[in-house]
């Protein structure tokens, strides 16, 4: 619990969307963030069949782990054991937290996106060893999205739970400061980072409005 605690002591946790990443693709992205100083990464892809994620995903493991970045897979249980990712991370309609423990075991970080109270305290009974905490604002990145659930919910995690969580949804250069006042530490971006011209150069601009927040 302390190692995922200090994993997520951090500003940022970056996510791949190859759709919004003018050109680059995912193992690009990757790097570009890494340069930027991102320690956390999560490969995101909805639209590409296993074999193809599997490929980039043992790219990405490889410069992950040289950079000593945390690096974390969405959806698939399968991809994440195969390339030895450090963490794996589900939704609400994938196989429950508690489930997923039993295939891949104690080392892997399991982090689950949680919508409601409700949800952020049913993944801390399943073992979750963090939670997405959003949408916090309205965003179109995710097709199957709900309503955002604003900087409310945010605050009750902040009071209430003491398991690692990353704000997201809709969070951009311009509102990140009050992502951040109210009390998020480790706060992810799709687009805003992707979809950057020069990514380094965004995160350096991010970082100065984190900095300047209370
Ligand atoms: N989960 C909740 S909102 C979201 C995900 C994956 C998408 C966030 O994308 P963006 O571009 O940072 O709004
Ligand atoms: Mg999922």
């Amino acid at each position: 619990a302390d190692r995922v605690r200090e994993i997520f002591n951090t500003d940022l946790y970056g996510i791949t969307c190859e759709e919004y990443a003018r050109g680059r693709n995912n193992v690009e992205t990757v790097q570009e963030m890494i340069k930027a100083g991102i320690q956390i990464i999560q490969y995101r892809e909805k639209k590409k069949k296993s074999l193809y994620k599997y490929q980039e995903c043992l790219q990405i493991r490889e410069i992950t782990r040289r950079a000593g970045v945390t690096f974390i897979v969405n959806d698939d249980v399968d991809i994440a054991l195969l390339v030895k990712a450090d963490g794996i991370h589900i939704g609400q309609e994938d196989l429950p937290a508690d489930k997923v423990r039993e295939l891949v075991g104690d080392d892997m970080i399991i982090g689950v996106s949680t919508h409601s109270p409700e949800q952020a305290w049913d993944a801390v009974r399943r073992g979750a060893d963090y939670i997405g905490v959003g949408p916090i604002f309205p965003t179109k990145t995710k097709e199957d999205v709900c309503d955002p659930v604003g900087l409310e919910y945010l605050e009750y995690v902040v009071e209430n739970l003491s398991i690692p969580f990353v704000a997201i949804g809709g969070i951009k250069e311009h509102n990140i400061s009050q992502v951040r006042e109210k009390g998020a530490r480790c706060i992810a971006m799709v687009t805003e980072i992707v979809g950057a011209e020069d990514i380094p150069k965004k995160v350096e601009a991010i970082r100065k409005v984190l900095a300047a927040a209370v």
